[in-house]
């Protein structure tokens, strides 16, 4: 399977390494509109074409699928083309600035008949997948309440400026990932409550958000995200969470520790493999990169849709769009009016 990559920054390394260690992949053609960063990338990559403009690589084709690595403005336009050009698609989180974008991406790969995935990684984290599987199970019997949880003082901005100027920050950055974690474990959701807050005077957005989230199964979760908590040990960039079932309890603590209560009592330790290319303690979406690009590559070779398909994915980011409102207005608001 050959692929092309475009945007060449501050996570496309990640996404680079990644399908380094895929068999069967060969990425043939990177692109960024930014040469010098093109350049650096193609030749730490060994790839060969390059190109500031994705027409003309698109129109010189050769490639099987694109890996869209860009910030969200782009998403549309680079989504659209490809799917024009006939290829296979992933696009970075957030989908797009708003529903009827998404929407519109979500057609153009549809009526090409082309696979369309989200790199919603998140969830695809190695104790995530671990929680995932324990809940899945049975063990803790029917979840009815859930905390989904991301608490950080990390410096964000320092690798990704671009998240200090936006109007919206920490919902649409990372809550996104957070909500899409609280959809894998209880599913969708019909009505959420919101409140932001900005903590950090240096960025335009907000850096705080509380939500809750009243699911179509009737549990409800709450998801709440910080990057203005000053906090020991910290605990970027792990989600943590708290289930409740009508069989027991689950926990996903700070390091990585699992704990199932039912009769008994089970500590496990998930934390996630080192990859040889990744450093702590980015570590944990690193591997998760790597885990969900290969997903995309099986579902591909089996005619399967990813799990975060653009279709799937319209409903975090309704989530995210909600939340935003139902802040703003003070008010729950339904996602079927979204
Ligand atoms: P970045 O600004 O460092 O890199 C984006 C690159 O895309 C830039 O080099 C820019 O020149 C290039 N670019 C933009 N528009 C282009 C176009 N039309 N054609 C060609 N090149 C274009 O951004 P980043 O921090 O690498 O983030 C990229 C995306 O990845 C964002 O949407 C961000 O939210 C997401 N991200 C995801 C995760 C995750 O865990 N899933 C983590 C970090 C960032
Ligand atoms: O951009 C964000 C993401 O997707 O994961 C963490 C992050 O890099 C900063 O919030």
């Amino acid at each position: 399977m050959k692929g092309a990559v475009i945007g060449c920054g501050f996570f496309a390394q990640n996404q680079l390494e990644a399908w380094r260690d895929i068999d069967g992949v060969e990425i043939v053609a990177l692109c960024d509109q930014d040469a010098e960063r093109l350049n650096a990338s193609g030749s730490a990559f060994g790839v060969e074409r390059r190109y500031t403009d994705a027409a003309k690589m698109f129109d010189e084709g050769g490639f099987d699928f694109v890996d869209i690595a860009t910030t969200v403005g782009s998403h549309r336009a680079l989504v659209e083309i490809a799917a024009k050009a006939g290829v296979h698609i992933i696009c970075q989180k957030p989908f797009a600035e708003n529903m009827a974008d998404a929407r519109a991406m979500v057609n153009a790969a549809q009526t090409v008949g082309k696979t369309l995935m989200l790199h919603e990684n998140f969830r695809w984290q190695s104790p995530i997948q671990a929680a995932l599987n324990i809940v899945k199970s049975g063990t803790i019997g029917e979840p009815f309440f859930g905390r989904v949880s991301f608490r950080s003082g990390y410096d964000v901005f320092s690798g990704q400026p671009y998240l200090a100027e936006g109007k919206r920050f920490i919902i649409e950055d990372l809550g996104i990932h957070i909500l899409d974690i609280s959809r894998a474990f209880f599913g969708d959701a019909t009505q959420i409550a919101a409140t932001t807050r900005r903590i950090n005077p240096n960025i335009n957005g907000e850096d705080v958000a509380t939500m809750m989230l009243t699911h179509e199964n009737g549990a409800t979760s709450v998801v709440d995200c910080s990057y203005a908590t000053q906090r020991t040990p910290e605990t970027f960039p792990q989600s943590l969470l708290e289930i409740d079932g009508t069989l027991g309890t689950l926990r996903l603590d700070a390091g990585y520790q699992l704990t199932v209560q039912t009769e008994g009592e089970t500590q496990t330790d998930v934390s996630p493999p080192l990859l040889p290319w990744a450093q702590k303690p980015w570590h944990n979406i690193q591997e998760s990169v790597l885990t969900i690009q290969q997903h995309f590559v099986d579902c591909i070779n089996s005619g399967r849709q990813p799990e975060t398909s653009g279709a799937d994915n319209l409903k975090t980011l309704a989530l995210v769009e909600a939340a935003y409102m139902a802040a703003e207005q003070g008010c729950t608001v339904s996602l079927a009016d979204v």
